[in-house]
């Protein structure tokens, strides 16, 4: 390979694409080991307000079972993008930091995972049976979830007071967060359990379901949070990084949730760690909406009477319609397309990166480092 490792200060500043397994193994020890110090921070508070040894060991298992068991791409990305930022290997303390923050996004989407398999009734997740089914748990998930939350704040406060842009990112979890719940309603109130009606259903609808419940948290968090502790202030106008951010982690979010709805749909659950639900949850997903484009009006009618319920073989008639019409075929044509799209974006980026002189500058390689982590992506 061109890149070698040792001509180069930091593994990290190397393309996902290009570095060895053992290498990728390596980077990600290195940002575990931070959960395990915030988990025993985390503890270390609890057992300090004087809770019985009892809720301690329920808090410590709801944090090991649901926050570090996923591909940590939200989490290791805000430390991949501080360093391509810096253009240099991080100190340890701003790898820590950068860390925290990462352990931050993923502990959001463990409060979101948690709450979601409740709402889509999941059985299971990152290839165990989901929280709020194990014995003894139950509707405490909620609380659980909860705490999960609240466990990002006590973070934030503890690592981040003293510093100026503390309240820049209080700010963008509690957006960020509230734009997750607003995508949410939409996902669900759109589909209702005790009636179907396809006609409901459109690309435009599932387009703005898929930006508010992942492309902000999934996409813009993790820059956006990269990009305070590198020190780049919003500013108005159109020279604004966070903008011009947003505009390509939006388009690069919605990618990647299409990926989720096709996956749901195509990959097993050895592959994906889930089983999928979408079509007994009755889910405005990509596919239906795909299948809905380009059917008959025969099969059609066998979308209409068998999409949405709680019937494994009617789920079986509406995959054989999905296949009749190409589904599959249809995804690996947008997939193709929306690479080149992205890619077009991101070439709209000046290219020595958007900024003043002397200043930090937003870098092609930030938005391309999360195009190549996902492109093709099977899981
Ligand atoms: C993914 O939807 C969206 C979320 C996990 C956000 C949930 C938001 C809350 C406020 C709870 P999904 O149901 O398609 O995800 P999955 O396929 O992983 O279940
Ligand atoms: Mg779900
Ligand atoms: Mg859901
Ligand atoms: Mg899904």
């Amino acid at each position: 390979h061109a890149h070698s490792v040792l001509s180069l200060s930091s593994p990290s500043l190397l393309p996902t694409s290009t570095m060895s397994a053992e290498l990728k193994a390596q980077k990600r020890q290195k940002f575990e080991h931070v959960f395990s110090v915030i988990r025993e921070e985390l503890l270390t508070h609890f057992d300090g307000e004087g809770m019985p040894k009892d809720a301690s060991q329920w808090y410590r298992s709801n944090l090991d079972y649901n926050v570090p068991g996923g591909k940590l791409n939200r989490g290791m990305s805000v430390v991949d993008t501080v360093e391509i930022l810096k253009g240099s290997a991080l100190t340890d303390d701003e790898y820590f930091k950068a860390a925290v923050l990462g352990w931050c996004i993923e502990l959001l989407q463990a409060f979101f995972l948690v709450s979601d398999d409740i709402m889509d009734s999941s059985v299971t997740r990152r290839g165990q049976p989901c929280w709020y089914r194990n014995e003894h748990v139950g509707l405490i998930a909620i609380n659980d979830a909860f705490m999960l939350e609240g466990a990002i704040y006590f973070l934030l406060k503890k690592h981040f007071r003293s510093t100026s842009y503390y309240v820049d990112l209080l700010e963008l979890f509690h957006e960020t967060t509230y734009q997750t719940e607003i995508g949410q309603l939409i996902d669900l109130i759109t589909a209702p359990e005790d009636h179907v009606d396809l006609n409901k259903f459109s690309l435009e609808k599932h387009r703005l379901i898929v930006i508010y419940k992942t492309a902000y948290y999934s996409f813009y968090l993790p820059v956006a949070l990269a990009m305070y502790m590198s020190g780049i202030r919003p500013t108005s106008g159109d020279k604004d990084g966070y903008a011009l951010a947003r505009s390509i982690l939006i388009p690069l979010g919605e990618y990647f949730q299409i990926q989720d709805d096709y996956l749901d749909f195509a990959g097993t659950p050895e592959q994906i760690g889930k089983i999928g639900t979408d079509i007994i949850d009755n889910k405005c997903s990509w596919c239906i909406n795909t299948a809905l484009a380009y059917a008959t009006p025969e099969q059609r009618a066998v979308l209409d009477q068998n999409y949405g319920r709680k019937d494994a073989e009617a789920e079986k008639k509406v995959k054989t319609v999905f296949e009749e019409v190409g589904v599959r075929q249809k995804y690996a044509v947008y997939e193709e397309d929306a690479y080149k799209r992205i890619m077009g974006l991101i070439e709209t980026i000046p290219a020595g990166g958007l900024g003043q002189d002397g200043e930090v500058k937003l870098k092609r390689e930030v938005f391309k480092s999360f195009l190549d982590k996902i492109y093709k992506r099977q899981k």
